[in-house]
């Protein structure tokens, strides 16, 4: 592998921290997967266990509308990702979480921190800020709050090379407030 190869790569494929974030990505209509919410709305608490490789729960229930606090736990021995997104979204993440694994800020059960804030270039770093995602060591816990805003289908999963293709991912089903009402009668 070239090294000089590797780091032109990705500087011409920035990873901003709000390339993923809700709203910026494909043409502003198809990919509406909510946005960060506040404290202040979290109507429930759902606890995620990452294992190597796949979540405890295996779906995810929500209300359209709802505000949600994910609590986000690494109980497996590699690094895991939680991505809440659509299927296209973190197919496009894929690429940039093996770039993250070619330049060694994945190493399997270890994430190199210092190279995640290294300068990378006009501004942009391999730092994995995006607000719909945590990315955890081994033993690391961490919580996204997230409103969830459109019925697009959704899925949470970790997009590490290989963990997603071997079913490291859950459907997230969104519910319209009246179908929920429907059933409470
Ligand atoms: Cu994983």
């Amino acid at each position: 592998m070239n090294a000089s190869k590797l780091f032109v790569a990705a500087v011409a494929m920035p990873l901003t921290a709000t390339t993923f974030a809700a709203g910026s990505h494909g043409d502003g209509h198809g990919s509406d997967i909510g946005e960060p919410g506040h404290a202040s709305d979290v109507s429930r608490t759902i606890e995620v266990q990452m294992y190597d490789n796949y979540y405890e729960p295996e779906a995810i229930e929500v209300v359209r509308g709802e505000t949600v606090r994910f609590v986000v736990e690494n109980k497996g021995r590699l690094v895991h990702e939680f991505n809440i997104g659509t299927p296209d979204t973190h197919e496009a993440h894929r690429d940039e979480m093996k770039m993250m694994v070619e330049h060694g800020v994945i190493q399997g059960g270890k994430l190199n921190e210092d190279m995640m804030n290294m300068e990378m270039g006009n501004g942009h770093s391999m730092k994995h800020d995006d607000p719909n995602s945590v990315l955890l060591e081994p033993g690391q816990k961490k919580e996204i709050v997230w409103t969830f805003s459109s019925k697009t289908s959704m899925e949470f999963a970790c997009n590490i090379p290989g963990h997603y293709q071997s079913g490291m991912y859950g459907d997230v089903n969104v519910e319209s407030p009246a179908d929920t009402q429907a059933s409470a009668d």
